[in-house]
């Protein structure tokens, strides 16, 4: 039946072609993917979808950010849950708008602080297989390809003090060691490429920069965006 076959991969195709220009924005906490993603705001037929912090915050009534940062062992798992269901329902949120940005990806959400809490103890044996059973799964099945990945590439040194100035209630007990070592995952994982796999291209920005000149840093990913709008 090789029409079958024609119908398939048209339809494929189609498929293809209805999903936005998928772009994620990646980098340690306090990189400044919020001001990124606030620059792209003001942009025509861009679709910004923000983190779900305030989702993780209240989640029917618990802040599971919170409980995550009060008690890990007990609260990893759980929370680790929450937020790829919550970057699962960006992933797949339709738009008719051409390109889609999201602040980070189920992506970050495994290769990195899934990872980090494995690492820790954090998270026990079975139940990282659990959640990478889990996460294959919606790899294979469900549609959260991107196409660029913006990486806010930043110091540790300059995150940990951009999270002390903003002081965020939950973030109170983050350490610097544990900032830094987020830095070598997110290092190793998109500027070295020996961890895991990159699921798209990588544009690296300096996001060191105060918030007079960065904006210019940000201009450098426009013509990567842009053309995709043409
Ligand atoms: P920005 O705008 O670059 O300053 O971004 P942040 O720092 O507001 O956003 P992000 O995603 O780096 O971190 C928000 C908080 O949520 C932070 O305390 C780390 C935590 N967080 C984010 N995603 C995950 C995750 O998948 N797992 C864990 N454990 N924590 C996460």
């Amino acid at each position: 039946y090789p029409h079958i076959g024609r119908i398939i991969k048209k339809m494929a195709h189609l498929k293809e072609k209805s999903r936005p220009f998928t772009v994620i924005v990646e980098g340690n906490i306090g990189s400044g993917k919020t001001t990124f993603l606030n620059y792209f705001k003001k942009k025509k037929d861009i679709c910004v979808l923000a983190e779900p912090i305030e989702m993780w915050r209240d989640c029917n009534g618990n802040n599971l950010l919170g409980l995550l940062y009060e008690d890990p062992k007990r609260w990893s798992f759980t929370f680790q849950m929450y937020v790829l269901l919550t970057m699962m329902q960006n992933h797949t949120l339709q738009t008719s708008q051409s390109v889609k940005l999201m602040e980070r990806s189920v992506y970050s959400g495994r290769y990195c602080f899934i990872e980090k809490m494995t690492r820790e103890g954090f998270i026990s044996a079975p139940s990282a297989t659990v959640i990478d059973e889990y996460f294959d799964w919606i790899l294979k099945n469900s549609d959260v390809d991107v196409d660029l990945i913006v990486y806010l590439r930043t110091t540790p040194e300059t995150v940990y003090k951009r999270m002390i100035e903003r002081n965020r209630q939950e973030e109170k007990t983050v350490s610097f060691q544990y900032i830094r070592e987020l830095h070598e995952i997110h290092e190793n994982w998109l500027y070295h490429k020996t961890l895991h796999s990159c699921p798209a291209p990588v544009l690296v920005l300096d996001a060191n920069l105060d918030k007079q000149s960065i904006v210019r840093e940000y201009t450098k990913s426009e013509s990567h965006i842009y053309e995709k709008l043409a």
